[in-house]
């Protein structure tokens, strides 16, 4: 556990007002709870533009199950990246859908370039990048 530092914050009462609704809205605890939250937000997001550090995160696809060409290229595409592949969920949405899940773990860099050769493969109808953390330096 991390020493704890208390400091002072001085916020219009307006915004204040809002900040606490959100609180109440979002569920946190506390204050305390909704900063430390929204500074670890700001801080990966940070991570995910200017760091050279390690992220983690998951690529989620939606394709057309049909497509069989595009099966293999997406088996492909993850062994060229493997070093970054963790895990890679396959969910039979429908008749019609698949969602695939792929947990990533390296850095920002390679992480969009493997997220932007996923979801450029024809047939994918939609793909995200969802970033996180390795869970490192957030306390
Ligand atoms: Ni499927």
């Amino acid at each position: 556990m991390s020493d704890l530092i208390r400091f002072g914050v001085s916020l219009e009462k307006g915004l204040l007002a809002r900040f606490d609704k959100a609180i109440r809205k979002n569920k946190w605890a506390s204050r305390s709870d909704a900063l430390r939250d929204l500074i670890r937000a700001e801080l990966i997001k940070q991570d995910w533009t200017e760091g050279e550090g390690e992220v983690a995160g998951a690529v989620t696809l939606i394709y057309d199950h049909h497509r069989r060409d595009l099966l293999g290229k997406l088996t492909d595409v993850q062994h060229d990246y493997q070093g970054l592949v963790l895990s890679t969920l396959h969910v039979h949405l429908d008749h019609d859908h698949c969602l695939e899940i792929i947990a990533v773990k390296g850095i920002p860099a390679e992480i969009q370039k493997l997220a932007a050769t996923l979801r450029t493969i024809p047939g994918v109808m939609h793909g995200t990048l969802m970033m996180s953390a390795t869970g490192k330096n957030l306390a």
